[in-house]
């Protein structure tokens, strides 16, 4: 990196488009669009226009009114406009449809949020993962007209899996498909491993919306240094670490990607293996921007994608973050109604964080208990099945017995009952 860095790169300029129908009315389609604006801001690109059209359908054509799409061409002459930019998914038809009468790229919300996932991914596992998720949007999408505007346009939306993979046909991106499924295997049991040494620890898992503060979150608890910002999907991987609630009290924390309305399916599929942690938590921690006025739907939108991942049964602690930033206070009133268990933070600053840790010890004192036993020290099977299964706080010997002090979770801690049950027959 030089002392000055100059960004020669020009701000691409968008429209973004959105339809209101009978199933979603104003109110949620201009709130959709400004959360489709921050995403483009994220992506780079600057929002010059946003149009909204109210249809009673869904145009299988062109998605909007053709007319429409005119206004649009209109508009994109004028203004030096370079992408339009639709809040909801687009088939294959639609997009050649409106591409041959706006003669711009043409990107959907999807296609937008993988371009963001491509550029925010650095390791090697999110990067296998996005390209995947890519690959598997563009294959029903890659037609002859598609390629062709791409690289006439190229920047956002377009520089996906690399360019030459784009020029080749159907059957090779099948074959890097299944190349990445299975470079992906090997990352998740590498990860498998990982996962068995924290059998003897609580773990939680920090779960949210995009921007709700789960990375300041793990900040703050722990030293986990994770990347924390104003802009959406700043965080793709997954982050353990220790979390000390007290003297030889350890539970793990870890940090994920954040979610989002109308998450691409093949996003969710494709980040199988970094989102293990949240399949792994034994309690959720759902982190919610309590100062956004729509959060009530980004719970919604956090408790569809946990039962997406077959993960909505397990016990959650909802924080609400960001009440230092909250304007209208009768929302605590609300809060408290709906979700009496609930606790209202600011990572930033620092308030009721005491309040927090105190809940996750009683997490903790709840799950883990410690026990005080006898054994004899011919029952070594069991006694080596207790050093596996709980921790060992002390071991006492005096001639032919030892006491044993463990500390396990209480499921663990049944399996170890069992076993002494069993064995007293013998
Ligand atoms: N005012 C205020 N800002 C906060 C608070 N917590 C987090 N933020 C800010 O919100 C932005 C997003 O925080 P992150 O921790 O990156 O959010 P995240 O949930 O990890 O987001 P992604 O990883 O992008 O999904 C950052 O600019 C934080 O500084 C808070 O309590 N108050
Ligand atoms: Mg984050």
């Amino acid at each position: 990196m030089g002392l000055i860095e100059t960004n020669t790169k020009t701000v691409e300029r968008a429209i973004l488009v959105a339809l209101i129908t009978d199933a979603v009315g104003r109110d949620k389609v201009e709130e959709h669009l400004e959360e489709l604006e921050m995403l483009t801001t994220t992506a780079g690109a600057e929002t010059v226009f946003k149009v909204v059209q109210d249809r009673f359908r869904i145009d299988p054509a062109y998605y909007i009114g053709r007319g429409k799409a005119e206004e649009i061409a209109q508009l994109v002459e004028l203004n030096e406009i370079n992408l339009v930019i639709f809040d909801d998914d687009l088939n294959p038809t639609q997009v050649r449809n409106l591409e041959k009468i706006i003669n711009k790229k043409i990107l959907d919300r999807s296609g937008l949020i993988l371009d963001i996932f491509a550029s925010h991914a650095k390791t090697k596992e999110s990067k296998t993962q996005v390209e995947l998720a890519q690959l598997q949007y563009l294959l029903p999408r890659l037609t002859r007209a598609w390629t062709h505007l791409s690289k006439q346009y190229g920047g956002i939306g377009t520089k996906g899996p690399g360019e030459t993979q784009i020029e080749t046909d159907r059957r090779i991106i099948r074959t890097r498909i299944s190349k990445l499924k299975e470079k992906l295997k090997q990352i998740e049991q590498q990860h498998q491993t990982k996962s068995q040494s924290r059998h003897n620890y609580i773990n939680a898992t920090l779960v949210g919306y995009t921007n709700a503060g789960k990375s300041t979150l793990i900040n703050l608890l722990t030293d986990a240094e994770v990347l924390a910002e104003n802009k959406l999907f700043a965080t793709l991987d997954s982050t353990t670490r220790q979390y000390e609630i007290g003297r030889n009290k350890k539970m793990l924390i870890s940090d994920t990607v954040g979610f989002i309305r109308k998450l691409p399916a093949h996003l969710v599929a494709s980040f199988k293996t970094t989102l293990n942690v949240v399949r792994d938590a034994d309690i959720i921690l759902h982190v919610i921007d309590i100062s956004n006025d729509y959060f009530d739907e980004h719970i919604q939108v956090v408790d569809q994608t946990l039962k997406e991942l077959k993960c909505e049964k397990k016990p959650a602690v909802y924080i609400f973050n960001k009440v230092d930033m909250l304007k209208d206070k009768s929302r605590i009133e609300y809060i408290r109604e709906k979700y009496p268990d609930s606790i209202m933070v600011s990572a930033v600053k620092g308030i009721n964080i005491s309040k927090l840790k105190a809940k996750l010890l009683n997490i903790y004192e709840e799950k883990f208990t410690v026990t005080r036993m006898e054994f004899d020290i011919n029952q070594s099977k069991i006694i080596a099945r207790i050093y596996e299964l709980a921790e060992v706080l002390s071991a006492e010997y005096d001639e032919d017995k030892v006491i044993i002090e463990y500390r396990t979770s209480s499921s663990n801690n049944q399996r170890i009952k069992k076993l002494i049950n069993s064995n007293k027959g013998e």
